[in-house]
């Protein structure tokens, strides 16, 4: 029996049986399908192959340190003006307080990111990131995205292998993939202007990659961008990772509009988020995992999405009910890990709990 009723999809997966790279082209074939049920059967093949039923999620929590932040993103409902009532950031203290308590709940890892705030000295990251490794030696530090550390290395006048040289130096062990968004011009101008360009982002993770240093990967869609913009993001990460090879997961991130400037778009559906999942896995052959973030994909196409490719649900991700809130239905943003487990586990696959780089923590009895 042929695996789709679309001939361009039959003729795809030859290639993907014969490990061949797909084009930019067939990436738009695969958007153009209307056959879910092959472009699922097809990526969940290929993560099959990788992974065989292991599927992974980590023990994590998000601390922002500030929500101030001058990007003006068209796309964010969490960063706020430093003269606002609510513009927070939290001291060094706060943050071991907050790490603390992760610990004490059996975090791995510390997922730091922030605002774009000119108030804070370069010393706050350092110091920050110090302080947490003095009391917490163990915990991993995720923290910064390339567009905090391209607007680091303008606005403090350092160079960019200074910058990663301190931050790596008092702490900072991998990067998260935040701030990609969209690539592609004039998309990226018209959704986030005021930050780094697509060269600039992934010239910045090339050089993360460089210092040692695995750093993830996100695209933002299901607002303004067209689908050549989402293969053309992935085509570009593909040829970054084939460059410097440091990204260890990618991420898509499914826009959720309420609180934004552009909360008159309805947002993604459940079938893009799926097809978006599953043509990732495709198109991005060089990346080992792909990440179906329950916090904006909501719990039910998150545990669905596993078996259109995606490997990873991330992570229990307490916060201060901060950005998780900014971006999700009340009610729907906690995720304990024995529920964690239970999705992955009902979803028919194996829970294999991590750390940030990958290592088994431990495995759950099946
Ligand atoms: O860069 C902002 C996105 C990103 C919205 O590396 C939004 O493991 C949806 O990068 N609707 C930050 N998305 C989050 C991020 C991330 C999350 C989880 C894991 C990892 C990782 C990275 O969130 C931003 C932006 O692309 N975002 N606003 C919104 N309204």
């Amino acid at each position: 029996m042929q695996l789709s009723f679309d001939k361009n999809i039959n003729e795809i997966a030859e290639k993907v049986e014969a490990e061949k790279r797909l084009t930019f082209d067939e990436g738009m074939a695969l958007f153009a399908s209307e056959d879910l049920n092959a472009l699922g059967r097809l990526a969940d093949k290929v993560r099959r192959q990788r992974h065989g039923k292991d599927t992974y999620y980590n023990v994590n929590r998000h601390f922002n340190h500030t929500n101030i932040c001058i990007a003006d993103c068209k796309f964010c409902g969490f960063y706020r003006r430093a003269r606002q009532d609510d513009a927070y950031t939290h001291s060094i203290e706060e943050g071991v307080e907050i790490a603390r308590t992760a610990v004490s709940e059996g975090a791995t890892e510390l997922h730091i990111v922030g605002g774009l705030n000119t108030k804070l000295p370069f010393e706050y990251y350092t110091d920050l990131f110090s302080s947490l490794k003095r009391e917490f030696p163990k915990l991993h530090l995720k923290a910064l995205t390339m567009v905090e550390l391209d607007f680091f290395a303008r606005f403090y006048k350092m160079s960019d292998e200074e910058v990663i040289e301190k931050l790596a130096e008092s702490g900072m062990d991998s990067c998260p993939g935040g701030g990609a968004e969209i690539f592609r011009e004039p998309t990226r101008s018209r959704i986030c202007d005021h930050k780094c360009d697509g060269d600039r982002w992934l010239e910045l993770a090339g050089k993360v990659h460089k210092h040692g240093l695995k750093t993830n990967a996100t695209m933002l869609y299901g607002h303004i961008e067209s689908i050549e913009d989402r293969i053309d993001h992935l085509v570009k990460l593909r040829e970054q990772q084939d460059d410097t090879g440091g990204f260890q997961c990618f991420i898509p991130l499914a826009f959720y509009p309420p609180g934004t400037a552009l909360d008159t778009l309805p947002g993604p559906d459940a079938i893009d988020n799926l097809k978006t999942i599953a043509i990732s896995r495709l198109m991005l052959d060089n990346f080992d995992h792909i990440k179906a973030y329950w916090v904006m994909l909501g719990k039910d196409v998150a545990q669905t999405a596993l078996h259109f490719g995606a490997n990873d649900l991330d992570g229990t991700i307490t916060d201060g009910g901060e950005l998780t809130h900014a971006y999700a239905d009340e009610g729907d943003v906690k995720m304990t890990k024995p529920e964690l487990i239970k999705m992955i586990e009902n979803a028919g696959f194996e829970a294999v709990e991590r750390d940030t780089v990958y290592n088994h923590v431990e495995k759950a009895a099946v």
